[in-house]
Parts: C-alpha cells; sequence; structure tokens
C-alpha cells in the first residue's frame, strides 16, 4: 500500500488524520498560491479533495466552499506540489471533484477566481466548450455533465482578503 496514489474528502472532522492531510494541503497551498495572504489560507482549508500518497503524504489538492441553494460552488484553491506539477495530477483531481459532487451534491456549476497563469489550466477543465468570463479574474466553468447548455452568471462572490487582479 506504500506508495499508491489515492483521492481523498477531507473534512476539518478533528481527527489526528483529517489535520495531517489538511495541514499538508495547506502547506502546498502556501507555498504554491505565494499572493494568497497566509493566514486566509489557513483559515479556509476545509472541504477539500486531496491527493495522497500512502499513507499520508499529500501531493496537492482543491478546496471548495459549496452554496448548494445555489448549485454553485467556489473553488477556493487549487494546487499541486511542485515536484509533481504538470504530470496530469491536477486534471485528474479536477475529474474526481466533479465524480464525486455531481453525486452526492446539488451543485452543478464551478465558479473560481483564478490569476491568468492558471486560467488555461482551468480552461482545459471543462467538459464543455462554453467558458464565460464574468470579469478579467473570475471564470465560470461548467464542467458538469448535466449542465451542458452554457454559463449562467452568478453574482460574483465577495471573498475578504482577496484582491481581485
Ligand atoms: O492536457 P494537456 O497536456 O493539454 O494540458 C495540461 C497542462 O499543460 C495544462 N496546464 C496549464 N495550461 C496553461 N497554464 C497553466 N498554468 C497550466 N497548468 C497546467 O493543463 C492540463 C492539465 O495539466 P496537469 O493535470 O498536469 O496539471 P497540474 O497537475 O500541473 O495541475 C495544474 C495546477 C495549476 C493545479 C498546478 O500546475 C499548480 O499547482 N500550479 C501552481 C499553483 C496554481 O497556479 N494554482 C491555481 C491557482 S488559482 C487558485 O488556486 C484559485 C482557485
Amino acid at each position: 500500500r506504500e506508495g499508491l496514489i489515492e483521492f481523498r474528502v477531507i473534512s476539518n472532522d478533528g481527527s489526528r488524520e483529517s489535520m495531517i492531510l489538511l495541514t499538508g494541503m495547506k502547506n502546498i497551498f502556501q507555498k504554491q498560491l505565494p499572493k494568497m495572504p497566509r493566514e486566509y489560507i489557513a483559515r479556509l482549508v476545509y472541504d477539500s479533495m486531496a491527493i495522497v500518497k500512502a499513507p499520508l503524504i499529500v501531493l496537492g489538492g482543491i478546496t471548495y466552499r459549496p452554496f448548494n441553494h445555489r448549485k454553485f460552488a467556489e473553488i477556493v484553491f487549487c494546487a499541486i506540489t511542485s515536484s509533481e506539477q504538470v504530470k496530469g495530477y491536477g486534471s485528474h483531481l479536477m475529474n474526481h471533484l466533479k465524480d464525486y459532487i455531481s453525486e452526492y451534491t446539488q451543485v452543478r456549476h464551478f465558479l473560481t477566481y483564478a490569476d491568468n497563469y492558471a486560467i488555461g489550466y482551468f480552461k482545459k477543465q471543462a467538459v464543455v466548450t462554453k467558458i464565460k468570463e464574468v470579469t478579467k479574474s473570475h471564470i465560470i466553468y461548467p464542467g458538469l455533465q448535466d449542465f451542458k447548455n452554457g454559463a449562467t452568471e452568478v453574482e460574483p462572490l465577495s471573498v475578504p482578503g482577496i484582491q481581485e487582479s
């Protein structure tokens, strides 16, 4: 089992294992997203999906915040540790998150605030072609299967501590 790669849903349930994984993910986010305030990252790492190398080494993760009544989730942080980037892990992670979210929640849209560097990656993750640029820094991508008719505009979220570009 040692060295096996798996995708794990993590919530802040207070268990020792979750704390180890969330801390590993927080450290990757803080390193890979240097423009984000460190304190903001530390505060917000909760509902997440991580890529974990057994037993407990985090290779990357996506933290999301669901708004179930509006059927969308904000992808808050997304990063892969530098030595493992551009090997396909980011795509796999996003695909697993889409499967999980479409099976277990009402969420059917993702919204993210990505800087220009990462927009290329997010565009590649969309399974339908229409990507709507709401403003320069907000993209909505309709990556879930029953959401094929293009994007629906949602009000941009106000996220404390993030400067829009
Ligand atoms: O499928 P293809 O081979 O055609 O394309 C790959 C890859 O080339 C492409 N891709 C990108 N394209 C343009 N600009 C990029 N920056 C970029 N990165 C990747 O996407 C396809 C999938 O590639 P992958 O699965 O190998 O991608 P990674 O495992 O490297 O994961 C991508 C991220 C962006 C997560 C990773 O490179 C990373 O952690 N980068 C540094 C942190 C970062 O920029 N994170 C996103 C910031 S935005 C945010 O967190 C708020 C939501």
